[in-house]
């Protein structure tokens, strides 16, 4: 990892994959055959793709209890207690229906309704993570969403991982379907014969996955395309080079494309992390994975002080912030961007994204300049509520018929007017 003095701005070197002209009109083409064929494209897709040829893709209540047969009972409680933790923290992101009222008798609110439906996608291999299926299954939960779909791709037996299937019970989802990629989420989009349409697709994936959520956009909603993991850690001499590093690394095992750094104001907790990485990494069982990502995205960036630090870190908005400083309180309100912050040496990364109860589906790619985290809010959608008493026609109406002939609209005038005739 190399170290590298701040000076002016940084920029943090990440990876965004949009894909290619290739894999977009593959990805075109799927979606185009599950329309015109529904459960048939779907079916030979699967065949093709994930190697199996299913005769029907819904997951049976047998699976399920067949999954936790494979599940240590103590594992179980652990997913059980985590489920509950994220649970009781997006129920106080709930914001309820409001109305106000006036004194001519207007009254106007907003109505809160949960979406219908929504659909969940899993990935496939060792990016199956029963924690992502907590993370995004329980908000759309507390929000109130009566159908939840979820769909992951088979391995070539036919399976789905058993984590996945008992976290996906835990969380409450009814609804399970064998099927992966682009076939999935123009399923989800579209419906097929036996599977009916979602209102919304949320849930990280492949190139194929994602390119495909944002080509049904719009016709369903989708959440934010999520790019591979960040982690920037903001520290100082007060910090520890071996549990800094351990961070680090936990973050870059993800992907070889995730993106890892250290600011600090300590040129002796940089040299210290630099080689605590490489010592840590040396033992890891996803070194090929984590070397890479901390070869090719991983950085120490020293500065001079901690509010050139903290600049840093705002012009980083990286996903994942730990703040491990003397004085980490204070610097919280100093931080404008990052989609979860991480206070003091206990606060570990880890912590986060499986127990807490915060969001782990968080903005990546910068993004944590304009957006958040997934929450609850994320499932609902809000119907605006106007009520005019006749009093407030009376007081009002003449200045919006004026402003509907500003705009040359005359029968927007004449609605407000054939009140006013009456009176
Ligand atoms: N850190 C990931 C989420 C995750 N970590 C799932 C472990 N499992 C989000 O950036
Ligand atoms: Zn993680």
């Amino acid at each position: 990892m190399k170290i590298v003095k701040v000076s002016g701005d940084v920029s943090i070197k990440r990876s965004v994959d949009s894909g290619t002209a290739d894999q977009r009109a593959a990805v075109q083409k799927i979606i185009a055959d599950v329309r015109a064929s529904g459960d048939a494209a779907v079916k030979a897709y699967t065949e093709k793709f994930d190697r199996v040829l299913l005769s029907s893709f819904q997951v049976e209540r047998s699976e399920v209890d067949e999954a936790y047969k494979q599940v240590s009972d103590q594992m179980v409680e652990v997913i059980r207690e985590a489920a509950e933790n994220i649970w009781s923290y997006h129920e106080k992101q709930q914001r309820p229906s409001w109305m106000t009222t006036e004194d001519n008798g207007t009254i106007l609110g907003q109505k809160v309704t949960p979406l219908d439906s929504a659909g969940v996608y899993v990935p496939g291999g060792t990016a199956a993570y029963p924690s992502s299926v907590l993370m995004n299954v329980i908000p759309a939960k507390v929000a109130g969403v009566k159908r939840i779909v979820m769909v992951s791709p088979p391995s070539s037996d036919g399976k789905l991982p058993a984590g996945v299937l008992v976290a996906a019970d835990i969380a409450g989802v009814e609804e399970i379907y064998k099927i992966g990629g682009a076939q999935a989420v123009a399923a989800l989009a579209y419906g097929t014969e036996s599977i009916q349409s979602v209102d919304k697709i949320t849930g990280p994936g492949n190139i194929y996955v994602a390119l495909a959520k944002r080509e049904v956009f719009g016709d369903v909603d989708i959440d934010m395309i999520a790019g591979p993991s960040e982690i920037a850690v903001l520290a100082d001499e007060t910090a520890k080079a071996d549990e800094v590093a351990a961070d680090l690394l936990s973050q870059a095992e993800h992907d070889v494309r995730a993106s890892s750094v250290l600011v600090t104001t300590s040129p002796t907790l940089a040299e210290a992390v630099q080689s605590e990485v490489a010592a840590q990494l040396s033992v890891l069982p996803r070194k090929e994975i984590a070397g890479r990502s901390i070869e090719d995205f991983g950085a120490i960036y020293l500065a001079k002080d901690l509010d050139e630090a903290v600049e840093v870190v705002n012009q980083l908005a990286p996903e994942h912030l730990e703040i491990v400083t003397g004085n980490a309180m204070g610097l919280l309100g100093k931080i404008r961007h990052a989609g979860a912050i991480f206070i003091g040496r206990y606060s570990s990364e880890p912590v986060g994204d499986y127990f807490a109860g915060p969001n782990h589906v968080l903005p990546t790619n910068g993004t944590a300049r304009f957006s958040s985290p997934l929450s609850v809010e994320d499932f609902q959608k809000k119907s605006s509520i106007i009520v005019y008493s006749e009093e407030a026609i009376r007081e009002h109406g003449a200045k919006i018929a004026e402003f509907a002939r500003l705009e040359g609209l005359e029968a927007h005038a004449r609605a407000v007017e054939t009140r006013l005739k009456k009176f």
